[in-house]
């Protein structure tokens, strides 16, 4: 069943492959002991204030609270505030300004964390949602021409919407190293995914193991799961619920397996969301409302969960308040794999290993956000860079997001503090210091966007008499 990486792949890759071999032991994060194997678990549409852990009051995240009491919760995780944006950067290690193509695009060209850890000899595996090689319904152009997982560094994969799209969760259309098939109505498209992930657990127990496994839940269609009293739900914001308390329980059932494996103490397993919770979600946080923030560049846009569980590595229940990024994952994931990170790459991220041990680390003073989801249509981009209390942006709005997390108090042109003041020129060196424009971006207009076919206005009866 396993997909081998391509020769064309190898080849691509090969020169990064004997580079990783060449390494300096210096950029092995233990080189006396095995490699350890990594799990990244990525909710779909799942802000911070819906975990309970948190401050969350109306959702039950059991598991994750758990997992944050026995590994390391960081309170300032950022990732970009839709899904592709979020993506492409978690798996490139690299700013959206530098290499966003287009909403549903990662560039062909790209070198991920799958080809990363196969080059440090990981064997490599997805399960979940894909969403990146355009799938059937996106206009021509855009069509698949962004990268199929075969040529990702993942050697197999179990997926949902690669090329084409159907359904995710119940009666789920799911492409498993290339074989498509439609399960029935009973079948849920999670457990499917989440046993496949488990499965190469189990077959890789003796080796490095790198399983990316991007969740399709907690994202719309809010439908009911297995688990619910009432299978016949409407109620999104009930069936939100229970599809969070899903994807808890399937977080807990990774954990456990690999406990059951013996091989916990040998696997880091992280646990996020890609980007804030869809807009019509209410959830609790700390006695305050507050609505789902997906696809807005406030605070609740981009500020998910962030856990890691690595027993006999991380002290147990310690908060990491150190700001993160997600193109600091890529880093991370080599300095663990003892991977050598490509030299021709103007990488972003910083390696937040030392963190998980416990060291100070190089922690970031700023992360810096280019958002342009759909640059082929309405191609409005915003770019700010945050400290996690400040943002600016480079239009000039400037907000306290700490005390005003929906950015309605521009600071802009306004007497500051000095705290603030200080803020403002970090961030706004943060901004020079980056692209004046985004240099892959697919501009409004390369693609042929198809008019949805207008119905004929229908003949009107003539009036009963
Ligand atoms: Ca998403």
């Amino acid at each position: 069943m396993t997909h081998s990486i391509s020769r064309r792949q190898l080849l691509k890759y090969s020169s990064f492959a004997a580079a990783a071999v060449a390494a300096p032991s210096v950029l092995r994060a233990t080189p006396t002991k095995k490699q350890p194997n990594v799990v990244l678990i990525m909710a779909d549409d799942l802000g911070h204030e819906a975990v309970e852990c948190y401050g969350g009051t109306s959702h039950k995240t059991p598991r994750i609270n758990k997992m944050a009491a026995e590994g390391m919760k960081f309170t300032k995780a950022y990732s970009q505030p839709v899904c592709t944006p979020t993506r492409v950067k978690i798996m490139t290690g690299q700013s959206n300004i530098r290499n966003y193509q287009a909403f549903s695009i990662l560039g062909t060209e790209e070198k991920t964390t799958g080809h990363l850890m196969h080059s440090a000899g990981y064997k490599t595996a997805i399960c979940g949602k894909w969403q990146l090689y355009g799938s059937e319904g996106y206009p021509k152009g855009i069509e698949s021409t962004g990268m199929h997982p075969k040529d990702s560094g993942f050697e197999t994969y179990c997926l949902w919407q690669i090329h084409k799209r159907g359904l995710r969760f119940w009666n789920p259309k799911i492409n498993t190293n290339g074989k498509m098939k439609t399960y029935g109505k009973d079948v849920y498209g999670p457990d499917i995914f989440a046993k496949f992930g488990m499965d190469f657990m189990t077959a890789n127990k003796d080796k490095p193991f790198f399983l990316y496994y991007p969740m399709v839940l907690t994202h719309a269609p809010m439908l009911p799961t297995p688990d619910s009293k009432n299978r016949k739900s409407t109620d999104k914001q009930k069936n939100f619920s229970d599809m969070l308390a899903y994807a808890d329980k399937i977080v807990g059932k990774f954990i456990d397996h690999a406990e059951q494996l013996g091989i916990a103490e040998n696997t880091l397993i992280i646990f996020t969301g890609d980007n804030g919770t869809a807009s019509y979600i209410k959830s609790m946080m700390n006695g305050k409302l507050v609505m789902g923030g997906k696809a807005s560049v406030h605070e609740y846009g981009n500020h998910v969960p962030f856990v890691a569980y690595w027993p006999g590595t991380i002290a147990k229940g310690k908060p990491c308040t150190d700001l993160i990024d997600f193109s600091d994952v890529y880093p991370t994931l080599a300095e663990i794999g003892g991977a050598t990170m490509p030299k021709d790459i103007p990488f972003d991220g910083r390696s937040f290993l030392p963190q998980l041990r416990g060291e100070k680390g190089n922690p970031r003073d700023w992360y810096f956000c280019y958002y342009n989801p759909r640059p082929t249509r309405s191609g409005k981009e915003h770019i700010f860079a945050h400290d996690g209390e400040y943002k600016l942006f480079r239009t000039g709005e400037f907000y306290n997001t700490a005390k005003d997390p929906l950015q309605k108090n521009d600071l802009a042109g306004k007497t500051l503090s000095s705290a603030a003041q200080a803020a403002k020129d970090k961030l706004q060196a943060a901004l020079d210091s980056m692209p004046a424009k985004a240099l892959k971006l697919r501009s409004k207009g390369s693609v042929t966007e198809t008019p949805k076919p207008t119905r004929k206005p229908r003949k009107k009866k003539p009036a009963k008499k």
